[in-house]
């Protein structure tokens, strides 16, 4: 192949990445805002454990795309706590984490009858060994991952919804997720104090109805979670690399 044909590659691949960036930046999904029934809206209840003041996140604008697979950071422990449950399934709804290269794989984390206040922890071994337990009693629970990476899921007893979109009907969005900014004090139901939202604190907001025809109020199952961060999908690293690939072409051409 010459190198003019390289160059083109190049090109259109460095095209490609600058596209996607610019796609995945302004994919924000639509979430209902405005207070139509007796629930709080998702705005409403992170303006309400907010000490002092309105969130510092808006729903609509700061959602964090690309968190469909996730990783324990830190301590390698996951605090995970059920902060809201609004829900005609709410009896039923049970929530976990499930294996990235095999979806069928879960791991329960919260069942139906637990609710908003409920805490739990969980963590995996390098081996993918899933611990869990209070933080003061952690274990090994001898369920098996087949890596350290994991996605949410909500299981409504007819559905199941995760975190991947492209694992749902229709490849439909049903979790929005949003990171501290350092600039809250927020105090979670069955928490009692206020802390600091640090950057390492997560909201997983789910909707629990088919995007489509639902209210779209991703109020259904809300959790928060610290000491995880996402994983870039390998599709995304492979188009990142193959950008740099071609910009790096594109310059030497320009140079010469
Ligand atoms: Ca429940
Ligand atoms: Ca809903
Ligand atoms: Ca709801």
């Amino acid at each position: 192949m010459g190198f003019k044909k390289w160059l083109e590659i190049g090109q259109f691949a460095a095209a490609g990445v600058l596209a996607f960036g610019l796609m995945s930046s302004a994919q924000a999904i639509y979430i209902e805002t405005s207070p139509s029934h007796t629930e709080p809206t998702l705005q409403a209840l992170l303006d309400s454990y907010t000490i002092g003041g309105d969130s510092s996140i808006d729903v609509t604008t700061d959602q964090v795309e690309g968190a469909g697979y996730w990783r324990n950071t830190d301590s390698g422990i996951t605090p995970t706590r059920l902060v809201a449950e609004y829900s005609v399934n709410s009896h039923v709804n049970s929530f976990g984490i499930f294996d990235r290269n095999d979806a069928s794989n879960r791991f329960e984390l919260f069942g139906g009858t637990n609710s908003a206040g409920d805490i739990t922890a969980f963590g995996m071994d390098a081996d993918g060994s899933i611990w869990t337990g209070s933080l003061w009693g952690f274990g090994d629970s001898g369920e098996d991952f087949s890596s350290t990476a994991f996605g949410f899921y909500v299981d409504t007893g007819s559905s199941i919804f995760f975190s991947d979109s492209l694992l749902n009907t229709g490849s439909s969005q049903q979790m929005v997720a949003f990171q501290g900014t350092n600039e809250d004090d927020i105090d979670l139901p069955g928490f009692g104090g206020a802390a600091s939202w640090t950057q390492g604190g997560w909201v997983l907001a789910f909707e629990d109805t088919v995007y489509d025809l639902s209210d779209k109020d991703f109020n259904d199952f809300v959790v928060f979670i610290e000491s995880a961060e996402p994983v870039s999908e390998p599709g995304t690293v492979l188009l990142i690399a193959l950008g740099l690939f071609g910009l790096s072409i594109a310059r030497r051409r320009v140079a010469a």
